[in-house]
């Protein structure tokens, strides 16, 4: 089962403002360059969606209610819907601050129907948090997501086994995941618009056209064959990287340069975990292995290297020096983890762009390996680490061979 609240962080701004029932609501970022977050299913009427810029969405919905968000109401209805998913689950796998998917194989016993569990969530949602909550309900994640966006707001709906191929075919092929604007326009080129014409265009010609991996996994997903468990999350509490260098660093630009490494690695292993960090802690031990730590606390959590190399820089600035002492070591961790629902930033469009910039590098890495697409500063990096050191062994082997 796969469950995602409706309109999230408006309903609850509806809820806690009832005069604004019924009404085009929309929470965003209300300076200048600020974001939409979402929009009651009422703006959306208007047009109005979510990440598009709020000059846009004034425009569009000019008698709207606008609002700033209010994350700490959010995070908390988020805690009460998890707490009320691990009554119909032993397995619950948040994946945003508001859908989960539970695994609710062999719940069959406490009630008669798929759809009676389904209803009993529902309803508890809404008598707990006076909030309407979508479910779908599937034989597999895939398809249970696919479900639970069929019939929103307040939606119920259920692919039985055996139904997968038919329910799916009318379906657009950008439903399916791994279908982006550029797969999708190839597709449409070949005639390719629903899910059905991928089913009927079998694997080999899917392949011919999009390359052996893609090809065969949309086709399996054209069929609603998805083997993902259900997993529960683990905690992680910090997610850090650092290295003991061959040659101790002096200069500036060396030890700028290690910075940047390390906000980029520490930055990438968040997104990988979809996790932000709301401190950053640094690490710096001298020649004479005293060593220091200093931490930070952000007003919001992170995972983009920029916000964590600013943080990094600030705190070596606040590190006691001692004259002619090399660094031995530096290490960046992330902790105080969240899991992210939103884009980055609300409230700005650079940083917006910067996520969107951040996410096609993720993309492309995923796709062609680590080395497709690397920063500048990677190519200039000339000392060398010691042996042992796994993260930066690693590393500096891929500087090598770039
Ligand atoms: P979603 O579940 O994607 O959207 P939603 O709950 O507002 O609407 P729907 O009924 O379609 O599920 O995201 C959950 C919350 O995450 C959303 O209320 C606000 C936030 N969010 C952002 O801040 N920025 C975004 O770009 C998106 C997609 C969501
Ligand atoms: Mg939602």
């Amino acid at each position: 089962m796969h469950v995602d609240m409706d309109a999230f962080f408006a309903s609850i701004e509806q809820r806690d403002h009832p005069e604004w029932k019924g009404k085009p609501v929309i929470v965003g970022g209300l300076a200048r360059r600020g974001v939409v977050a979402t929009a009651s299913y009422e703006a959306r009427r208007f047009g109005v969606h979510s990440a598009m810029p709020m000059a846009a969405a004034r425009e569009h919905c000019p008698q709207g209610i606008f609002t700033t968000p209010r994350f700490d109401v959010y995070i908390a209805v988020s805690h009460e819907i998890r707490e009320i998913m691990s009554h119909y689950a032993s397995v619950v796998e948040p994946i945003s601050i508001d859908e989960a998917f539970m695994d609710i194989s062999g719940m069959g016993s406490h009630y008669h129907t798929l759809g009676a569990i389904g209803r009993a969530i529902k309803s508890e949602i809404k008598e707990k948090t006076e909030l309407t909550a979508s479910a779908g309900i599937a034989p597999n994640k895939f398809l249970a997501k696919m479900a639970s966006e069929m019939r929103k707001p307040d939606g119920l709906f259920i692919i039985p086994y055996g139904k997968e191929k038919e329910i799916l075919a009318p379906l657009a092929v950008r439903r399916l995941w791994g279908v982006g604007k550029v797969t999708e326009k190839k597709l449409i080129q070949s005639g390719v618009k629903t899910i059905g014409d991928l089913q009927r265009m079998g694997p080999s010609k899917l392949s011919a056209l999009l390359g052996p991996n893609t090809g065969q996994l949309l086709y399996r997903l054209s069929l609603g064959i998805d083997h993902d468990p259900v997993v529960a999350e683990r905690e992680a509490k910090s997610i850090g990287a650092e290295s003991t260098f061959e040659k101790d660093l002096t200069s500036w630009d060396d030890i700028d340069r290690e910075l940047v490494l390390y906000s980029d690695i520490v930055a990438q292993r968040l997104r990988k975990q979809n996790k932000q960090a709301r401190t950053i802690s640094l690490k710096v031990r001298f020649s004479s292995f005293q060593t220091f730590t200093r931490a930070v606390s952000l007003p919001e959590g992170t995972n983009l290297e920029e916000d964590i190399y600013t943080a990094a820089k600030d705190l070596f600035q606040k590190i006691p020096k001692a004259k002619g002492e090399g660094i031995r070591l530096i290490g960046i961790t992330g902790s105080r983890l969240t899991t992210p629902a939103w884009m980055p930033s609300l409230f700005d469009q650079t940083r917006e762009k910067q996520a969107k910039v951040t996410k096609v590098m993720d993309d492309m890495q995923k796709k062609f390996g680590p080395l497709a697409l690397r920063k500048g500063i990677w190519l200039t990096e000339t000392h060398r680490h010691q042996p042992g050191s796994e993260d930066k062994a690693k590393e500096s082997e891929k500087r090598k061979e770039d």
